[in-house]
């Protein structure tokens, strides 16, 4: 494939390192071929027709036009071909996109939260549950304040900027934002999605070359926006199990701090009222959650 796919490398599109990437490939290559002879094709009609009607030949208009019929059958065999590009292939590979998500169970599942200006991503730790996550737990060390109270947030793992999968196994993403519109853009796996404040965005791939490939964000979100770069890191199995292992265990020491220990001053803990859940959190609540959230706070409200 690679070696066919002149103009995406002419266009500076990074090698595909995802399974249904050399399909996206196809049909990116074919398109620009199609443009490609279609501008040509265009552009030489164009040429041919200010010559060969130019005023010094032809002094009156002539208002009959074109007698043959080339033109329609043209224009139609170009509308069939993009007609087959578009039903034939762009939308099945979409819906398959969209629709078949791999199964959970042999899938590693992460949270990515964008905030201006850089990416955040959760994983449930070993016993495989997202903690609860509270707008108003979030502080400085706990970026998305997840619930130090909720027993399924304990091991969750929290990493600023590099992730870390393993190669051969679909990575199911959850997408959402902190405060602007982010895109969590993928190259390598050519796969891109809005982060929208507020809504949870599902996303898979499923990486078949290990290696680091950049994660760039693709909407202008403020002025630090050229800089919102991450990483995901594609490991070996047994490399990804000693880093899940090392993450888990300094999770295990991190997320230790309970919300008892808040400043005084700081603003208040816990749900206020009217404030609308946070992207991420639990669309049940967590009924282990509950008794501590009532707990009281330094503040007394
Ligand atoms: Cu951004």
């Amino acid at each position: 494939m690679s070696s066919l796919a002149l103009i995406n490398e002419f266009l500076g599109q990074p090698p595909n390192a995802s399974e249904h990437g050399y399909q996206i490939d196809h049909i990116l290559e074919f398109a620009h071929w199609f443009m490609g002879a279609l501008f040509i094709g265009w552009s030489a009609f164009f040429v041919f027709v200010l010559i060969r009607f130019r005023r010094s030949r032809h002094p009156k208009a002539d208002h009959a036009g074109v007698r043959s019929g080339i033109s329609t059958h043209l224009e139609f065999s170009v509308v069939l071909i993009e007609a087959v590009l578009l039903i034939g292939f762009a939308i099945p590979l979409w819906a398959k996109r969209v629709n078949e998500f791999p199964s959970t169970q042999d899938a590693i599942l992460v949270h990515v939260v964008g905030q201006q200006f850089n990416w955040t991503f959760h994983m449930p730790g070993p016993d495989g549950q997202f903690g609860r996550r509270e707008i108003g737990l979030v502080t400085n060390s706990n970026p998305l304040g997840i619930d130090s109270n909720d027993p399924a947030g304990k091991d969750d793992i929290v990493v600023l900027g590099e992730l870390h999968v393993p190669v051969n196994r679909p990575v199911i993403i959850e997408l959402s934002s902190k405060d602007v519109i982010h895109n969590f853009d993928l190259p390598h796996m050519r796969i891109a999605a809005d982060a929208i404040p507020g809504s949870l965005i599902p996303m898979w791939f499923k990486p078949i070359k290990t290696g680091s490939y950049e994660v760039v964000c693709g909407q202008l979100c403020g002025l630090g926006h050229y800089g919102m770069k991450g990483m995901v890191v594609v490991d070996e199995p047994a490399e990804y199990q000693s880093w899940l292992k090392e993450r888990a265990e300094l999770a295990g020491t991190q997320n230790a701090p309970p919300p008892t220990q808040q400043p005084p001053g700081a603003p208040p803990v816990g749900p206020t009222p009217g404030t609308v859940p946070p992207p991420g959190a639990p669309k049940t609540e967590n009924p282990a959650a509950k008794p501590a959230q009532s707990a009281p706070t330094p503040t007394g409200e």
